[in-house]
C-alpha cells in the first residue's frame, strides 16, 4: 500500500491536521493507499517555499540553465519509465499500452519541447526614429510572472500536468501544483525526480487535495499565487476565474469538450472508421478531444455506423498488463454514474443503441471496477442532452447530414469548441471545412497528432488562451519593453 504525501520545500511531507481520503484502483476499486489531503497550512507552506525559491538560486539561472535542468528532468522521466508508468496505471486503470505510447513519454518531451523552445525564442526588438536623429532602441525583456498555481484532472494526469509545469519553469517561474484528487501518484513521482535532478527546492511543489472547500480553492485564493493555469471541467473554470478576479490574477483555462466528427462521402472509409473508434473510445472516452458527436454523409451513413458499432462491439476490456486489453475501466464508480446516467438519458431522448449502453461482464473481483460498455448511438435530435451536454465517456452519437455547409453549422452547434475532425480525401473541401469550424484545434484525416510546438486551447466554453510552443509566452511570463535612447 502506497501513502501519497505532499511535495513542499523538496521534502514529502504529512498533512499537519492528518487528513487523507482513499486512492482507489478503478480496476477493482481495490484501496491503493491514503493521500494527505492539504488544507490552508499545507498551500499556504507550499506558495512560501515558491516564493522563496524565485528569490534563490532558481530566480538566478539563465535560460540556458534552465533549460538544461530541464532536459535533464526529461531524461529522467525516461530512465524511471517503468516507475511512472507503473504508477498511472494504477491510478486511471488504463492499459498500459497506451500510457507506455502516449501519457508517460509525453510526460518527458514536454519537459524537452519547453526547454527547447525557451532556449531558442528571440527577443523582439524596434529600432526607432527621433527627431534629434540619434534614434532609440525598444526591446521586449521577459521575466516569469512568479508562483504559478497548476489545477490538473485525472484523465491524462502526467501529461497534463507536464504540459503546464515545463513550460512555467522554463519560462523561470516556480510552481505549486494541485494533481486531481483522483491520480496522486505520477505528481508525486515528479518530485522524487526534480530533487534527483538537483532542481531547487521550492521550485516544484505538490499539495495533494480535493477542490471546493480543499486545497484546490485554498491554492486560487491564495494571494500569493501570481497565476492560475487550469484544466478541467468548464463548471470548475468558472469557478477558478472568480477566485482569481481578486487580485486580477491572470488565467489559462482548458476545459470541456463536445468535439464533432464530420465525416464526408469522399472520405477513405476504413481510415475514417478506424479513426473515429480511435477519437470517440480512446481511453475510454476521457480524452477531452474525444470525439461525442458523429456526422456522416447520407450515402455512407447506413455503413459508416454498421462498421462503427461492430468496431466498437469488438473492444475488448481488460487489466492494465494484459496485451489484449483495448480499453480500461473509466476513472471511478462516481463518474460511471454520471456516464450510465447519460446512456439512460439518452435511451429516454429516443436515441437507438447500436453498441454498449451499459456495463460489461467482468469475471470475479473485477466487478467491483468501474467498467462501462462503448457504446454507439443513432436518433438523438439536436437539442438531445446527450448530443449538447459532455459526458466524458466512451460514447458517441452519429447523425446524417447532406450538404457541407449543413455539416458545418451542426459541428458548431456547440457551446464548446475544444477540436473537432474532418475526413475526406478531397484535401480542398478537408481544409474548407476545417477553416469554417470554430475550434483550438482542427485535425484532418488524423487524430491527436500533436506538435508540440503548436498552440493548444479552445473558443468559446472550451478555454480561453493558447498554451503549447512560444503560445504559453504571454501567459508564463511579464513583457516588458525596454527603450533606450541612443
Ligand atoms: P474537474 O473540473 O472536476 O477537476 C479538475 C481539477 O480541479 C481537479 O484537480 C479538482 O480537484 C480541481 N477543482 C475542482 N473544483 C475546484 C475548485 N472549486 N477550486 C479549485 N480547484 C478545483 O475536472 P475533472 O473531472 O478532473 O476532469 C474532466 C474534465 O476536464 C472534462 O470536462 C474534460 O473535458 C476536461 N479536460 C479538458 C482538457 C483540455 O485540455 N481542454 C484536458 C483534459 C480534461
Ligand atoms: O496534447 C496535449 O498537449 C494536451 N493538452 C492534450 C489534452 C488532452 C485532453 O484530455
Amino acid at each position: 500500500m502506497n501513502e501519497f504525501r505532499h511535495f513542499i520545500n523538496g521534502e514529502f511531507l504529512a498533512s499537519a491536521s492528518g487528513q487523507s481520503f482513499e486512492n482507489r484502483d478503478p480496476v477493482d476499486n481495490s484501496l491503493i493507499g491514503p493521500v494527505y489531503e492539504g488544507g490552508e497550512a499545507e498551500v499556504a507552506a507550499a506558495v512560501e517555499a515558491a516564493q522563496l525559491a524565485l528569490k534563490g538560486p532558481w530566480g538566478k539561472l539563465g535560460q540556458a540553465q534552465r533549460s538544461a535542468l530541464l532536459m535533464k528532468v526529461a531524461d529522467r522521466i525516461e530512465a524511471r519509465f517503468e516507475d511512472f508508468l507503473t504508477a498511472e496505471c494504477r491510478d486511471t486503470g488504463k492499459p498500459r499500452s497506451l500510457a507506455s505510447k502516449i501519457d508517460i513519454p509525453r510526460g518527458a518531451a514536454n519537459f524537452r519541447a519547453f526547454a527547447e523552445v525557451l532556449a531558442n525564442h528571440p527577443n523582439e526588438t524596434f529600432r526607432m526614429d527621433t527627431p534629434d536623429g540619434a534614434g532609440a532602441l525598444n526591446y521586449g525583456q521577459r521575466s516569469p510572472k512568479g508562483v504559478i498555481a497548476v489545477i490538473c484532472p485525472w484523465n491524462l494526469p502526467l501529461l497534463l500536468l507536464t504540459f503546464k509545469v515545463g513550460p512555467a519553469l522554463a519560462c523561470g517561474n516556480t510552481v505549486v501544483v494541485k494533481p486531481s484528487e483522483e491520480t496522486p501518484a505520477t505528481a508525486t513521482l515528479l518530485g522524487e525526480v526534480m530533487n534527483e535532478c538537483g532542481v531547487p527546492p521550492g521550485v516544484f511543489n505538490v499539495v495533494h487535495g480535493l477542490g471546493p472547500g480543499s486545497a484546490g480553492e485554498y491554492l486560487t485564493r491564495h494571494p500569493g499565487i501570481n497565476a492560475i493555469t487550469f484544466t478541467g471541467e468548464t463548471r470548475t473554470g468558472e469557478i477558478i476565474m472568480k477566485a482569481a478576479s481578486v487580485g486580477l490574477r491572470n488565467i489559462s483555462m482548458e476545459c470541456g469538450g463536445k468535439n464533432p466528427a464530420l465525416v464526408f462521402a469522399d472520405c477513405d472509409l476504413d481510415k475514417a472508421v478506424a479513426g473515429t473508434l480511435r477519437s470517440s473510445f480512446l481511453n475510454t472516452g476521457q480524452v477531452c478531444l474525444c470525439t461525442e458527436r458523429v456526422y456522416v454523409q447520407r450515402p455512407i451513413f447506413d455503413e459508416f455506423v454498421a462498421r462503427l458499432a461492430e468496431g466498437a462491439r469488438a473492444l475488448k476490456p481488460g487489466l492494465p498488463a494484459d496485451e489484449h486489453t483495448d480499453y480500461g475501466p473509466l476513472i471511478s464508480l462516481g463518474h460511471r454514474e454520471k456516464v450510465l446516467s447519460y446512456y439512460e438519458l439518452a435511451r429516454a431522448e429516443g436515441a437507438e443503441v447500436h453498441a454498449g449502453g451499459g456495463v460489461p461482464d467482468m469475471a470475479d473481483a473485477l466487478r467491483e471496477g468501474a467498467w462501462i460498455e462503448p457504446t454507439v448511438w443513432t436518433g438523438l435530435s439536436t437539442d438531445a442532452r446527450a448530443v449538447r451536454e459532455e459526458i466524458f465517456g466512451p460514447c458517441c452519437h452519429v447523425h446524417p447530414f447532406d450538404e457541407e455547409d449543413e455539416a458545418i453549422a451542426l459541428g458548431n452547434d456547440t457551446n464548446y469548441g475544444l477540436a473537432a475532425t474532418v475526413w475526406s480525401e478531397n484535401a480542398a473541401r478537408a481544409t474548407r471545412v476545417a477553416e469554417a469550424l470554430d475550434v483550438g484545434i482542427a485535425w484532418v484525416n488524423t487524430w491527436f497528432l500533436r506538435d508540440l510546438r503548436t498552440a493548444f486551447g479552445g473558443a468559446k466554453q472550451s478555454g480561453i488562451g493558447r498554451e503549447g510552443g512560444i503560445h504559453g509566452l504571454e501567459f508564463y511570463t511579464e513583457l516588458k519593453n525596454v527603450c533606450v535612447k541612443l
